[in-house]
């Protein structure tokens, strides 16, 4: 049921959880899907007209329906009260301490999202609505003393990987919505609010790389193929003299591919160019479907050479 309902690469603690209530509730459907389509089909035949020219005023007298409609529901309750009140529980009570996890703020606005970091201080400086500007998207005040050593980022999350991370969500201006495929997160951005979500990525951005590449075969009709386009190939090819066709990390361009095909190479190892994205989940306006950021899982070591260097721009 998993492979079929084709859910994305989980790398995050809490996603098999979820993945499992997914899949436990689809198998529910299924079976009242089948159950119900059955007893709708009998209860055509069993009661046509031809052998049923009368009305019969008593009706069926077996409570068999009845016990079964019972037991669906109490079925359904304990998936509820058992399972997904307390996987949301767990979501939304059982936050990490601020001092456990890694804490960042993201404000939403038509159509990016703006990250900021605290700073080696763990506070984030003072921001002011009146300072918003193309340079300075989250307003803030470098003036202020806990805002000197602030970082902050446009459509990039980079967070450590096996660490809690607090995302502290707001909007500028209309409601989005925070989507994380991969890491099985996803909140609505109100304007007004601060809406806090936590989650442990399990996997680095190069993990999730090797985990989704995938084999694809290749013909020149794919010129066109959208999904190929958006691919980065994961080995390097060349034509049969050694001549270098596409290198690890290179585009599928239409071009790469005519000449892989040309080459002789019929399959090819790749994956989508952006793995890990944010993605908004809340038709937003126009510009939405360019509203997208991306996630870059790195180990500890990787995550503090990064902040240090975004640090050394300041
Ligand atoms: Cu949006």
């Amino acid at each position: 049921m998993f492979e079929l309902l084709g859910l994305p690469l989980d790398a995050s603690a809490h996603g098999p959880k979820l993945d499992q209530m997914t899949v436990v509730v689809h198998w529910l459907m299924l079976f009242l899907f089948v159950g119900w389509g059955s007893f709708f089909a009998y209860t055509l035949v069993r009661f046509r007209k031809g052998r049923n020219p009368k009305a019969d005023y008593t009706g069926v007298k077996s409570h068999v329906s009845s016990y079964l409609e019972v037991g669906i529901a109490l079925f359904e309750a304990v998936l509820l009260v058992g399972f997904a009140v307390p996987l949301w529980a767990e979501r939304v009570n059982e936050f990490p301490a601020d001092a456990d996890a890694i804490v960042v703020r993201v404000v939403a606005e038509q159509f990016a999202w703006n990250v900021h970091y605290p700073g080696p201080d763990g506070i984030f400086g003072r921001t002011d609505i009146k300072l918003v500007s193309a340079e300075n998207p989250l307003g803030l005040d470098r003036e202020d003393g806990d805002a000197k050593d602030d970082i902050w980022t446009v459509n990039q999350l980079n967070l450590p990987v096996n660490k809690p991370v607090i995302i502290r969500l707001s909007s500028k201006d209309v409601i989005h919505s925070f989507g994380l495929p991969l890491f099985r997160v996803k909140q609505d951005v109100i304007p007004g609010e601060v809406i806090p979500l936590w989650f442990t990525p399990t996997m680095t951005t190069a993990q999730i790389i090797e985990a989704s590449t995938k084999t694809v075969s290749i013909s020149a009709a794919d010129t066109s193929n959208t999904v190929l386009l958006a691919m980065v190939a994961q080995a390097d090819y060349a034509t049969t003299d050694g001549t270098a066709i596409l290198a690890r990390g290179d585009s599928m361009t239409p071009e790469a591919i005519l000449f892989l095909v040309k080459a002789g190479i019929k399959e090819v190892k790749a994956v989508h160019s952006t793995p890990a994205e944010i993605a908004c989940a809340q038709l937003c306006g126009l510009g939405h479907y360019r509203m997208r950021g991306f996630v870059t899982i790195q180990t500890e070591e990787e995550f503090k050479a990064w902040l240090a260097e975004e640090a050394s721009y300041l």
